[in-house]
């Protein structure tokens, strides 16, 4: 795995993760209370022996960068690196990433330099558990040009993922980025041969791609240089590729998400509290998800009725009832407050008058959320200020709504409170 480079697509506009990533790039956007979007790839690499990675954006943020470099430092022995990569213009080039393959391609004399023989191409908004190892040794037995990481995926979905066929060698011999129509049945083909049962096969009647690729070093830079034109893998270079080269399917069947867009994003938080068996877990002793030690205090709770939660460390939770819902790192809920079904980020910094008696006769509304509020299905990005008697509950069930000014905004029905928002007392959405 030392001639394996690992490159992250941390995300280009970050238009459907949007209000979360209003101020900061897509993969600092936190996730289960103390981690990152990126930890997640990062790890797996980490526990893979892949200890080269860049990571690619096309925000540069302040946040992004000091996570990474306060998380991520391998000893001299390793030489191993993660590190950041922005779009920038330079006089050749005087525009952004235009898709994920110019991405790589903007950064090819960097990555040209390293003596690596397989380019491993990772997205930065997947929340799953991979060894690379395996992948990358399938990519190898099978003498493969690219390798793509497969799984099977029902009628509903479909459309959503780029799509293929496979011979019985497992080469992929048609692909089709989200197809729909007539288009999309074109793709149906017989999931049994990749091992499943009949009945499965019938439920999943497609073989999608994850977004995440093996490339030969040469088969990469081969069509990067040769095809300016192509500027994005799905679209363009995996479809076109595959009567010229030996692409191949890994198939991986467990757990994998996107979570690139609001709805997903929430309910892949939301399903880590989900008992007794959670379709992802951070408990894995053999493969951890790392993140920056902050060096925190326990959580305080004072009389709360918590069920079916995560609580990240460094909160303070006075008399409240909290269920189903994760809450991030030094979060503040005061006394009479119910949370349920919702994401709480938490702040970056305590504030000093943290432990007060009471918030609600104060002129500015503190960090945290004030007593005798009532909160759910929503998300509270970092650092908000939620007075007190503040009801967030969307009881007209508002599906889209742009509230920017007013510290919030509507996706998919979920209520999301913005960075550094401030809702006063008595508050309703
Ligand atoms: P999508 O996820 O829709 O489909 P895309 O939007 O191109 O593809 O994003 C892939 C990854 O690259 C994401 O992590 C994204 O954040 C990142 N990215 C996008 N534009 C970028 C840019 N300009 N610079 C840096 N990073 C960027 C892809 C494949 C499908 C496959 C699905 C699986 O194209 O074939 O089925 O992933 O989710
Ligand atoms: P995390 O613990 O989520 O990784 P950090 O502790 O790195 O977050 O802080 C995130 C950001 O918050 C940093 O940019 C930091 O400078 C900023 N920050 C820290 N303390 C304060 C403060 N008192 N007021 C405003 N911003 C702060």
């Amino acid at each position: 795995m030392k001639r394996v480079l690992g490159i992250i697509l941390g995300g280009g506009a970050g238009t459907r993760l949007y209000p979360l990533t209003k101020v900061r790039a897509k993969p600092a956007v936190p996730l289960a209370g103390k981690h990152r979007l990126i930890d997640i790839p990062i790890s797996n690499c980490i526990n893979s022996d892949v200890l080269k990675i860049y990571v690619l954006t096309q925000f540069n943020s302040a946040s992004l960068n000091q996570h990474i470099s306060r998380s991520y430092a391998f000893s001299g022995f390793q030489q191993g690196f993660v590190e950041v990569l922005a779009a920038q213009q330079t006089p050749e080039n005087k525009q952004w990433f235009q898709g994920t393959a110019d991405a790589v391609r903007q950064y090819l004399w960097l990555f040209r330099d390293l003596d690596v023989d397989d380019y491993l191409v990772l997205s930065g908004d997947h929340l799953y558990r991979m060894d690379f190892r395996q992948f990358v040794q399938h990519h190898h037995e099978t003498n493969a040009d690219i390798t793509l990481s497969v799984l099977p995926i029902d009628e509903k979905r479909a459309s959503s993922f780029g799509l293929m066929k496979i011979n019985s060698q497992g080469r992929i011999v048609d692909f089709s980025e989200k197809p729909t129509g007539e288009a999309l049945r074109h793709m149906q083909v017989d999931t049994t041969t990749l091992g499943l049962s009949p009945e499965e096969a019938k439920i999943k009647p497609y073989i999608a791609s994850m977004g995440i690729y093996v490339f030969k070093r040469n088969v990469l830079m081969e069509l990067l240089n040769r095809r300016p034109e192509y500027t994005d893998f799905g679209k363009e270079i995996i479809p076109r590729s595959a009567h010229l080269f030996n692409l191949q399917a890994y198939l991986f069947n467990d757990y994998w998400e996107d979570i690139g867009t609001i709805d997903s994003f929430f309910n892949a938080n939301l399903a880590l509290v989900k008992q007794p068996n959670p379709p992802f877990s951070f408990y894995d002793r053999d493969a951890p998800i790392y993140t920056r030690a902050r060096y925190l205090p326990p959580t305080k709770q004072l009389a709360c009725q918590v069920t079916q939660s995560m609580i990240s460390e460094g909160c303070v939770l006075k008399d409240c009832e909290i269920h189903n819902s994760v809450i991030g790192i030094r979060t503040r809920i005061d006394s009479g407050c119910t949370v349920r079904n919702s994401l709480v980020m938490g702040a970056d910094y305590y504030q000093s008058d943290f432990e007060r008696s009471s918030d609600c006769d104060l002129n500015a509304v503190p960090l945290g959320i004030g007593s005798h509020s009532d909160i759910q299905n929503a998300i509270i990005d970092k650092n908000a200020r939620i007075g007190c008697q503040v009801k967030i509950l969307n009881k007209d069930r508002v599906e889209e709504a742009d509230c920017e000014k007013q510290g919030f905004c509507i996706r998919e029905g979920i209520v999301t409170v913005l960075k550094d928002a401030t809702l006063p007392n008595g508050t309703v959405i």
